[in-house]
């Protein structure tokens, strides 16, 4: 049903008086001033919601996380306004984007197609939690809300913090899916919590950590667990 109204929805956002907002809201200015690095096709039409512009992953650090997924089944189980789903498309076999809100789905359609991919993409506007069991896939993508921009005020933070549960429980439904899991997690993330959840599974899984690097300051930590090369 979302599809049918993708190309009015993207006359709309070029027509609209969207951009002016977003780069005049105080609180979002910082995320607008980095737009380029957010979406590099951002004035060819790209839609953003509050949440959308602190919450999406830089497009270079979304292409890096998509590399690793090539040829994969993916299920981008928070997919947003869709930073990574777009990269997921370009070179993934199949990509499933799930988000709880109606509204940033439209805009992951609208920002895909400004990407021209909306056409290899499964939309479903739904919980996560909810949707787990039915789901299947070779690569579970996980990028949770944090609990909004103020995550970094904490010095370290521990998986318990994130939404809608606690990291432990969203890992333990990943695994029910499949080992292969990729999140996308703060900066400040208790790195020996990551290392627990690999060698607590049974069996115990790999873990590979990344540090996600923009203009050369760090905007995140991708942790790839896997029982093999993902
Ligand atoms: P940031 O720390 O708010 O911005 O988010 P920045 O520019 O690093 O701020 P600085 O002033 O500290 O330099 C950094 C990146 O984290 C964003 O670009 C998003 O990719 C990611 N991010 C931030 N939040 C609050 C979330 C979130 O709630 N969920 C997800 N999945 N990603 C987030
Ligand atoms: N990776 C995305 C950003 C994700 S932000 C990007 O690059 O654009 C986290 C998203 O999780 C938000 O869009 C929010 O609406 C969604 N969300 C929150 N709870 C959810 C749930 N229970 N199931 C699915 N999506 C949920």
């Amino acid at each position: 049903m979302a599809r049918k109204r993708k190309r009015s929805l993207l006359e709309q956002v070029i027509n609209s008086p969207a951009e002016k907002e977003q780069s005049t809201s105080p609180k979002l200015t910082k995320y607008w001033l980095q737009r380029y690095d957010l979406f590099s096709r951002y004035d060819e039409g790209i839609q953003m919601d509050e949440e959308g512009w602190y919450s999406v992953t830089p497009e270079k650090i979304a292409v890096k996380q998509a590399e690793r997924c090539r040829g994969k089944v993916v299920i981008d189980c928070f997919s947003g306004v869709g930073g990574n789903t777009i990269q997921f498309a370009k070179v993934c076999s199949s990509v499933i984007a799930i988000d709880i809100d109606p509204v940033k789905v439209e805009m992951a359609i609208n920002n895909a197609m400004v990407y021209g991919v909306d056409d290899r993409v499964d939309y479903v506007v739904g919980d996560f939690i909810h949707l787990a069991p039915s789901l299947k896939g070779d690569v579970l993508f996980l990028s949770p809300p944090w609990g909004g921009p103020m995550y970094n005020k904490v010095e370290i933070y521990t998986l318990d913090m994130l939404q809608p549960k606690d990291g432990y429980k969203l890992f333990q439904i990943a695994q029910t899916i499949t080992p292969n899991i990729i999140m996308f997690l703060p900066r400040n993330v208790d790195l020996a919590q990551l290392e627990e959840l690999a060698w607590l599974s049974s069996p115990p899984l790999t873990l590979v950590i990344e540090e996600n690097c923009v203009g050369g300051r760090i905007k995140g930590i991708t942790a790839y667990f896997s029982c093999s090369a993902v």
